[in-house]
C-alpha cells in the first residue's frame, strides 16, 4: 500500500525529463510500494517552458534555479536530468541539502568527478540511483536471472554494440541548445559515455567487473560550426569507438558503439556464450530473448525465441496480459520501481545500479579512452 509520498524536484525537463516523468506517473498505477512519487516540482531556466512542462506533465510547481529547487523543504528527491557536466555539482549540492538523489547517466564527466559523488553520498547514508534503463527491460532481466542461476555453465563470450547514425551529415552545428551530447565540455565523451557505458552498465550486471580493455576511437568530422559563435570548432568528442575487453571472469568481449552506421537509430544488441547456452537480446525486438541450449537433444536443438510477456517474466506481469508487449518507456517506471521498493531497506541487495555501480562503468569508460589514446591496454581501476 503506497502511503509515503516522495516528493521529487526534477532539474531538466528534455527527453530524459518526459520520460522519467512519465515513470513518476505510471508507478503506482501499476506497481505496490510503500512510497510514491509526487510530481513536487521541475526546474529549468526559461520561465515559459518549465511552466508548459509542469503544466503538462502534473508537477505542482516549478523553478528556474536548480540551487533554489535542492533547498525546498517541500523536496525529498531531486531527479538531475541536465547535460552530464553538471551531475557532479548538482549531486553534491542535493546531498548538502539533504535529498536523495535519482542522477541520469553517465555518472559524471570522468571517474575522478564520480568518485567525490560516491563518497558524499555513501557519507550521507542518502539513496541514490544512476538511470541505466535497459537493464529493467523484461528480457534483459531475465537474462541476468539466468546467468545468475548459473545456466550457461562457463562463459567464454560477450559481444555488445549500440549503433545509430544521427551525426553524419557535417552540416550538424557542434553544441549548443539541445546537442550538448556533441560537445565534449558538457558530455565529457561521445559515443563512450552515451552509449557504450549502456552497454557496460549492462555486461557489468550480466557478467561482472570488467579487468582491463584495448580500444580505439575515431572522430570523422573534425570540425564543426558552433550554434552560439557561428564558428568553425573542433570537434571532441568520440564518433565511434570500439574496444576489446577482458572480464574478471575470463570471458572475453567485444563492444562497438558509432553514431556513423547508416540505417541504425538506436541498435543495441548483446549476446553472451557460456559453455551450455548462450543468449542474445536486441533492443529493436526488446520483448524477445533468444536463447540457445545446448542440453537439448541435437535433433530438436537451436535458438529460441522466449517473448518475454508472461506474468512469470520480470515485471510483465504487473503491466497486461500474456503476450502483449512493453516498451522503452517501461525500463524507466521499472528502475523506479526497484528504487522505491528498498527505500526502506538500503541493506537489501540492491537491483538497480547505484552511484558506485555506476562509478564502476565510469572507470571502464575512462579506461576505453585512455587506450584509445595511448594505444595501450589499460586496467579498469574497479568501484
Ligand atoms: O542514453 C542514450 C541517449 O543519450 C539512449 O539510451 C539512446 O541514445 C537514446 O538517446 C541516446
Amino acid at each position: 500500500m503506497a502511503t509515503k509520498p516522495i516528493r521529487i524536484g526534477l532539474v531538466g525537463y528534455g527527453f530524459m525529463g518526459r520520460t522519467h516523468s512519465n515513470a513518476y506517473s505510471q508507478l503506482a498505477h501499476f506497481f505496490d510500494t510503500d512510497h510514491y512519487p509526487v510530481r513536487q516540482a521541475v526546474c529549468g531556466r526559461d520561465e515559459e517552458k518549465v511552466k508548459a512542462f509542469a503544466e503538462k506533465w502534473g508537477f505542482e510547481s516549478y523553478e528556474t534555479d536548480w540551487r533554489e529547487l535542492v533547498k525546498r523543504d517541500d523536496i525529498d528527491a531531486i531527479d538531475i536530468c541536465t547535460p552530464n557536466n553538471s551531475h557532479a555539482e548538482i549531486a553534491l549540492e542535493c546531498i548538502k541539502h539533504g535529498k536523495m538523489i535519482l542522477c541520469e547517466k553517465p555518472l559524471a564527466l570522468n571517474g575522478e568527478q564520480g568518485e567525490a559523488m560516491v563518497k558524499a553520498v555513501e557519507e550521507s547514508g542518502l539513496p541514490n540511483l544512476v538511470w541505466y534503463n535497459y537493464r529493467f527491460l523484461p528480457a534483459v532481466t531475465h537474462a541476468k536471472n539466468i546467468v545468475d542461476a548459473g545456466e550457461l555453465g562457463r562463459v567464454f563470450h560477450y559481444r555488445a554494440n549500440f549503433l545509430q547514425d544521427w551525426t553524419i551529415s557535417e552540416e550538424l552545428p557542434q553544441g549548443g541548445a539541445g546537442l550538448w551530447r556533441l560537445d565534449a565540455k558538457e558530455a565529457g565523451s561521445g559515443v563512450t559515455g552515451d552509449l557504450l557505458a549502456h552497454c557496460i552498465d549492462t555486461a557489468r550486471w550480466i557478467n561482472g567487473n570488467i579487468v582491463s580493455v584495448s580500444a580505439m576511437t575515431e572522430t570523422f568530422i573534425k570540425e564543426r560550426v558552433h550554434t552560439e559563435t557561428g564558428e568553425k570548432q573542433e570537434v571532441t568528442i568520440d564518433d565511434a569507438a570500439a574496444f576489446l575487453a577482458r572480464f574478471e571472469n575470463g570471458s572475453l568481449a567485444i563492444f562497438e558503439s558509432t553514431r556513423y552506421a547508416r540505417g541504425h537509430k538506436a541498435l543495441y544488441t548483446f549476446e553472451i556464450n557460456g559453455e551450455d547456452k548462450s543468449l542474445f537480446w536486441d533492443l529493436h525486438d526488446l520483448n524477445r530473448l533468444s536463447y540457445f541450449d545446448h542440453g537439448v537433444p541435437s535433433d530438436r536443438r537451436g535458438w529460441s525465441s522466449i517473448h518475454c510477456s508472461d506474468g512469470d517474466q520480470p515485471y510483465a506481469g504487473n503491466w497486461w496480459v500474456p503476450g502483449l508487449c512493453l516498451g522503452y518507456e517501461h525500463s524507466f517506471t521499472h528502475a523506479l520501481y526497484e528504487f522505491f521498493k528498498d527505500l526502506d531497506d538500503p541493506q537489501k541487495e540492491k537491483r538497480y545500479p547505484d552511484f558506485r555501480d555506476a562509478l564502476g562503468t565510469q572507470y571502464v569508460c575512462d579506461a576505453v579512452l585512455e587506450s584509445a589514446k595511448t594505444k595501450q591496454w589499460v586496467d579498469v581501476k574497479q568501484s
